[in-house]
């Protein structure tokens, strides 16, 4: 006689409101015992639950993105009998019998007491409750590398688990003490480092400034390590021939990248070791789609692979030993570039962004300017030709809305507000203040308050409340010369202005060439939200805005 059972998560240890990231069963699946289920995904694990039962699935309650926690019950099954039923059919014993797996333990990472005095801290993997002899998978750092309290800094796979080991101290990296394909238990030393002080146990609650959003010229950009949960992963069953995540291997660092890039990780091509997706395999997809021109919005990778009936094969970063062929130097990239780099490479792949150019004829504004400066020289006011150009883009934004406005699915979100950013060159990288509000401001008040930002920007004293809530960038350029560039649109603004140097040009007046002082203009606009003919609009207006800036004021 059958009977319907109950298969609910086990015992997932500290785990609780655990997000269902994938679904690997439906109504009427025949399934086994120890057949994959589902997959749940925090922070810094990823788990997947296996039937208790064997027979065909009759309903399934619950759905990607559902939250669960131990007990939940996630599908109903018809056994075929008592014969297949394991271990015992009464529903609070159907749930996998978790192996004995201890409680883990709230402090994630083997901390380092000696961390905080800074000197050389060894990182060792942390309580894993029943792992043992645990692969290595990936390893994320190498001898050099600056690391934080919170870097992942390898990723362990068992049958049933992968989970990233975080770095419990801040410093550089002296020894890396293990290589991929080793296997390891708690306590096992991964990494020396030469701890950076008091730092080290920093928690991720409390970035440094830098790291917050808007950082770099991409808005939007997620918190740059989530709090660590627990990195022990109790065995949801018994350890058994289920492969982890059904069909794709990746760690949860790779998935979550993915899952922020809307790529369906099915479609990466894998060229880790055992078939795992590694984040260059994820970032070589996104590329490679993009490069074929299919650029259908937040569905970007799926579209590409429709079209083109798979991920295209590109080939993996280029790893090459540069000593043998001179001497080299190797330093790691400032936190800021790391982080910049990430929110930039996101924003060229996934945005169709086209550059428009314009001269604008500033010669009677710098004549205005230079006027102006010598009158205010004594009150100490000062007025820059950013904060001129600053002031004729909020009133551009004004005239044309699409351009204050940001994507959000398939809705566009018009803001009545007018914070412009501007792009501040520092020795540590670009990073982006936001000058709020711009509208309600006069062009002393910016030309003030961008002074000072930029001088926290270069001193690394903005918060990030600096650096977040812009609706358009400006990007200058004019301090140093160039004549045009494209800028990259700061995501999840749709638009960005960059300027050059402005350089006197022979402009035929309809009589004679006469000399005129030229601002050479460049603005990359997001093509999913503004067409050509609109920003080329929005480029004249603003070119005669900064002509005859009285019209600034109608
Ligand atoms: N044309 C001609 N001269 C210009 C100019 C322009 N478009 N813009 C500025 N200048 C002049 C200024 O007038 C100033 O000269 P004076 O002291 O005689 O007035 C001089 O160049 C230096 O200006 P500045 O660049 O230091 O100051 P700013 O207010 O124009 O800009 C800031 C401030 C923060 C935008 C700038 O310092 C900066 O960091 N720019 C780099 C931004 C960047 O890296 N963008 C690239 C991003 S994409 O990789």
């Amino acid at each position: 006689m059958s009977q319907l059972i109950e298969v609910k998560v086990p015992d997932i240890g500290d785990f609780d409101q655990v997000p269902v990231i994938e679904l690997f069963v439906k109504v009427g699946d025949t399934i086994k015992v120890d057949d994959a289920i589902a997959m749940l995904e925090s922070d810094k694990a990823t788990m997947d639950v296996p039937s208790s039962v064997a027979g065909v699935v009759k309903e399934v309650l619950v759905n990607l993105g559902d939250k669960v926690a131990e007990g939940s019950v996630l599908i109903r099954v018809e056994a075929a009998g008592a014969a297949a039923v394991a271990p015992a059919p009464a529903p609070a014993a159907a749930a996998p019998a978790p192996v004995a797996a201890p409680a883990p333990a709230a402090a994630p990472v083997a901390a380092a007491p000696a961390a905080a005095a800074g000197g050389v801290v060894d990182v060792k993997v942390p309580d894993i409750g029943d792992f043992d002899a645990v692969p290595i998978i990936e390893l994320f750092v190498k001898v050099g590398d600056s690391i934080k309290a919170e870097d992942a800094i390898a990723t362990l796979e068992s049958d049933k688990a992968t989970m990233d080991v975080p770095s419990s101290a801040t410093g550089v990296v002296k020894e890396v003490l293990v290589k991929v394909g080793d296997t390891v238990s708690e306590g096992a030393v991964l990494i020396r480092v030469e701890a950076a002080g008091a730092v080290a146990a920093a928690p991720a609650a409390a970035p440094a400034p830098a790291a917050g959003p808007n950082v770099s010229l991409a808005d939007g950009a997620p918190a740059p390590t989530p709090p660590v949960l627990v990195v022990p992963i109790p065995l949801p069953s018994a350890p058994s021939a289920v492969k982890l995540g059904g069909s794709v291997h990746a760690s949860p660092s790779v998935r979550a990248f993915a899952r922020e890039l809307g790529v369906d990780l099915g479609q990466v091509k894998a060229t880790g070791p055992k078939n795992r997706i590694l984040k260059e395999d994820v970032t070589g997809f996104i590329k490679g789609a993009m490069s074929t021109g299919v650029v259908p919005g937040k569905t970007v990778a799926a579209a590409a692979v429709g079209s083109l009936g798979g991920g295209l094969d590109l080939l993996p970063w280029p790893k090459v030993d540069f000593s043998k062929f001179g001497e080299v130097d190797v330093k790691p990239l400032s936190r800021i570039k790391k982080i910049s780099g990430q929110n930039l490479a996101r924003n060229w792949a996934m945005i169709p962004a086209v550059t428009y150019h314009e001269d604008a004829d500033i010669t009677d504004l710098e004549a205005f300017r230079v006027l102006m400066n010598k009158e205010y020289e004594k009150s100490g006011k000062k007025l820059t030709m950013l904060a001129f150009i600053i002031k004729a883009s909020v009133r551009a934004l004004q005239e044309f809305p699409e351009f204050n406005t940001s994507l959000d699915g398939d809705n566009l979100v018009y803001k009545k507000y007018f914070n412009i950013a501007f792009a501040a060159d520092t020795p540590n990288g670009l990073v982006v203040p936001v000058i709020k509000n711009a509208d309600t401001k006069s062009v002393f008040e910016i030309a003030a308050e961008s002074g000072s930002l930029a001088k926290l920007a270069r001193d690394g004293k903005l918060k990030p409340a600096d650096m977040s809530g812009a609706c358009f960038t400006i990007s200058s350029l004019g301090g140093i010369g160039g004549t045009y560039f494209a800028p990259i649109v700061n995501a999840p603004e749709v638009a960005i202005l960059g300027v050059n140097k402005s350089v006197m040009k022979p402009v035929w007046d309809g009589k004679a060439f006469v000399p005129r002082l030229t601002l050479p203009m460049s603005l990359t606009a997001d093509h999913r939200v503004i067409d050509g003919a609109l920003a080329t609009r929005f480029n004249v207006y603003l070119a005669q805005l900064l002509a005859d800036f009285r019209r600034v004021m109608l």
